[in-house]
């Protein structure tokens, strides 16, 4: 089985995780919408991911369906979905909401990068979307533990992967690290080419820019990171802005952790002083 798609898409990276879980071993190739778009048509005249090539050449698309079929493959004891009734439907839900924040998120992503003068309008629809999906959610789960029942599910995969991506395509766009178009080759045409993004907060991009260089020298993982985006065809330009974004996402990760780190000290702090 060969999973097509970059992980960073919060769709892919769902269905990644669902492989995961269910213990399916599976190939990743990590194609890019936009540079592999040639290759990607031959599969999926839609260009897009995650497409998920089965062992007999069977071409999947859309990651509900491949998640159906990823479910029907392990059964119903271990499928990640109630099997009926309104525990289903509440799961269902969630991952509708889930999945169409992200589809927003992505679209806002687009937005951003592709227009000089992004639609001012769809930017606040986006926004407005995004927001309020995020405040149902937020009054849908539970004080703690998995959305439904005792175990992980796809709802809470989606959501995780919605606003994890939500995030950090936000942060790396105020690092001004997100890819912008610079070239507008696609499908059978020559790859499309992405330049750096000259906006968001320049001192902390150049921070980034400090760490790239420092990491692209000496530091042995960057290294081989940097040689496999050029061994993907990307240039030296295009595989700095990679491993940027690779930074940027780690840094946030870590701004995460310490968040949730502070906010579990200041509860015992409450506690203690109660
Ligand atoms: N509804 C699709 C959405 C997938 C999707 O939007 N993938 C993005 C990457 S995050 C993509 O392929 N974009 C390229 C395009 O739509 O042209 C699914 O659930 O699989």
């Amino acid at each position: 089985m060969i999973l097509i798609g970059q992980y960073d898409s919060p769709f892919v990276r769902r269905v990644a995780l669902a492989l995961t879980l269910y213990d399916i071993v599976y190939e990743h190739r990590p194609w890019s919408v936009w540079a592999d778009a040639g290759r990607l048509a031959e599969l999926n005249p839609l260009r897009r991911v995650p497409t998920l090539v089965l062992a007999d050449g069977e071409v999947l698309l859309e990651s509900a369906a491949i998640l159906d079929h990823l479910d029907e493959c392990v059964g119903p004891g271990r499928a990640m979905l109630p099997r009926a009734g309104s525990d289903r439907r509440r799961a269902l839900r969630v991952c509708a909401l889930a999945t169409g924040l992200a589809d927003k998120a992505v679209s806002l992503f687009y937005e951003g990068i592709l227009h000089e003068a992004p639609s001012p309008d769809w930017v606040e629809r986006c926004r407005a979307q995004i927001s309020d999906v995020l405040t149902v959610l937020e009054l849908d789960r539970g004080p703690r533990g998995w959305w439904l029942g005792e175990a992980i599910g796809h709802a809470d995969i989606a959501v995780a992967c919605a606003i994890r991506f939500t995030s950090e395509a936000q942060f790396a766009r105020w690092c001004g690290i997100a890819p912008v178009a610079a070239s507008s080759g696609e499908g059978h045409g020559p790859a499309r080419r992405h330049r750096l993004d000259l906006g968001g907060n320049r001192a902390v991009n150049s921070i980034l820019h400090i760490i790239h260089v420092t990491q692209a020298r000496c530091h042995p993982p960057a290294k081989k990171y940097l040689a496999r985006k050029i061994s993907e065809n990307k240039s030296k330009r295009e595989a700095r802005r990679c491993h940027k974004r690779q930074l940027a996402n780690v840094i946030i990760r870590h701004m995460w952790h310490d968040a949730e780190r502070h906010a579990q000290t200041t509860t015992i702090d409450h506690m203690a002083a109660a």
